[in-house]
């Protein structure tokens, strides 16, 4: 084990997930099916399998042009697509024998080198139809951890993508050492003759030995250093608590950085692929009127987020745990945002957040095709504010609504001020409803309807500024 899976890679770049240093890997990797202990998919060829069962969370269909979306973003070549409705999966391969050997005609004709399937596979599961077809074969889970893999850039993202990964693939790798040390068992072909001799048990059995144990250590270090990361972030968070602090959730590629780019002038990376942002960025957001926000842009969400990946990623998503606000960013031209603003708010929910205040933002409006689509989303949710983070359609409307909520409740107050502070009372005028007003010996009273926030802030600027009534 390197101990650092994922550190000092470029972008997209493969991972190398190994599960041991040692001659018995040396000796594996001249079988075929060492292929899994490189879970990479970057430059390879792909062939998709989606399974369609009763009761799934998204047409089968909609679900594989997901995956492909994923598996491009990671840097795989698609070369085949199959799909299969089934009442129930085949507990041995998942999807049957009769299609196990046309997933295997596939892979041949197309030359693929990986197949990637839609559904979680169980390490057997996946024993098998790497048996099957002579690649190696990995799940949807596996394929996002790559592609957090292959983005992570500092270095808290990188040891949370590399404990979401040690946990995920550990035991399934695991799997395939105990397959490997079946076939050293039996003692036959140059396979196992490239794993024998090196020691009496069986070089798989000794290896997974060797291999839990550093995994092990190596997942107790990462969590002690996330820890130590965690308790930092909660604190600079807390730091923040003065100002009004907003957080952009969203599913990935919904159009939160650029729009965070579009109010903030911030220059974050935004890209049309999955994952563009793994780490957390904070800016000032002003808002008129001298008001201001700090708003943050985070990891995107997707259906059926690895829940190793939501647990090593707490840290980061600590923003929108302790937001005063969430901008809930949905791809209003996508056919699939209904089912992307549920999949977002079951993570909400997971993360503890269900319950905070939330405003609803339906993005690329302008390149919505399907009006009635757009309608059918707005009827659903109601409170949903229409904007376009590409040219900047309703960002007013949006600003004017954060700008009342960073104002605060308004309130009923008798002001009194020296008539000579010209200036506090242009701001009042500007910031507040002005009710009445009376002079009185080179003062005078205003009774106003003014945001909390507000009345802090003319408070702070001008102490002379007494309430005197409500
Ligand atoms: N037409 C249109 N495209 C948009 C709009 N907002 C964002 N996009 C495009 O959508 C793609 C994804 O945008 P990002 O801002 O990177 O999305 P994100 O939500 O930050 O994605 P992740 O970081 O991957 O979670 C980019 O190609 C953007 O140019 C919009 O209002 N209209
Ligand atoms: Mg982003």
């Amino acid at each position: 084990m390197t101990g650092d899976l994922v550190a000092g890679r470029e972008p997209a770049a493969p991972t190398a997930v190994q599960p041991s240093t040692g001659a018995a890997s040396r000796g594996i990797r001249r079988l075929e099916t060492d292929q899994r202990t490189r879970l990479s998919v970057y430059r390879e060829n792909a062939v998709l399998v989606g399974v369609g069962l009763p009761g799934a969370d998204m047409d089968a269909a909609d679900s594989l042009a997901e995956l492909r979306a994923l598996a491009e973003s990671a840097g795989a070549v698609v070369v085949s697509i199959m799909l299969q409705r089934r009442d129930r999966v085949d507990p041995r391969t998942y999807i049957g024998r009769g299609k196990v050997e046309e997933l295997r005609r596939r892979v041949e004709e197309n030359a693929a080198d990986v197949v990637i399937f839609d559904n979680d596979l169980s390490p057997a599961q996946i024993r098998e139809l790497e048996k099957a077809c002579g690649r190696k074969v990995i799940d949807r889970s596996e394929l996002i951890l790559d592609i957090f893999a292959g983005r992570a850039r500092t270095h808290e993202a990188r040891l949370q993508v590399e404990l979401a990964q040690l946990e995920y693939t550990a035991p399934r790798l695991r799997g395939m050492w105990t397959h490997l040390e079946r076939i050293a068992g039996a003692g036959g072909g140059t396979g196992a003759g490239a794993v024998g001799g090196i020691g009496t048990r069986g070089p798989g059995e000794r290896q997974i030995e060797i291999d839990r144990r550093i995994v092990a250590r190596r997942v107790s270090q990462l969590k002690r250093e996330i820890a130590g990361i965690d308790r930092r972030k909660v604190r600079a968070v807390r730091a923040r608590q003065e100002h009004f602090n907003i957080s952009l959730v969203g599913y990935t590629n919904a159009g939160k950085s650029t729009l965070m780019n579009t109010l903030t002038g911030a220059g974050v990376p935004a890209e049309n692929r999955l994952f563009a942002t793994l780490d957390t960025r904070t800016r000032k957001w002003p808002l008129g009127d001298g008001l201001h926000a700090l708003l943050s842009d985070t990891v995107g969400f997707i259906r059926r987020l690895p829940h190793h990946l939501v647990a090593s990623f707490r840290a980061t998503l600590e923003e929108a745990i302790h937001a005063d606000l969430l901008l809930h960013v949905v791809d209003a031209s996508s056919p699939a945002a209904w089912e992307q603003y549920t999949a977002v708010s079951g993570v909400l929910e997971e993360l503890g957040c269900s319950g905070h205040r939330t405003l609803v933002l339906l993005n690329k409006t302008d390149a919505v095709d399907a009006p009635a689509e757009l309608q059918v989303l707005r009827h659903r949710l109601p409170e949903a504010m229409c904007v376009s983070a590409r040219t900047g359609a309703g960002l007013e409307e949006l600003a004017e609504a954060v700008r009342r909520m960073v104002a605060g409740p308004p309130l009923r107050a008798v002001l009194r001020l020296p008539a000579a502070e010209g200036r506090a009372i242009h701001f009042l005028e500007r910031h507040a409803e002005v009710l009445d007003r009376r002079y009185q010996d080179h003062a005078v009273e205003m009774e106003v309807l003014i945001g909390e926030t507000v009345l802090r802030r003319l408070q702070a600027g001008w102490p002379a500024a007494q309430v005197v009534g409500s």
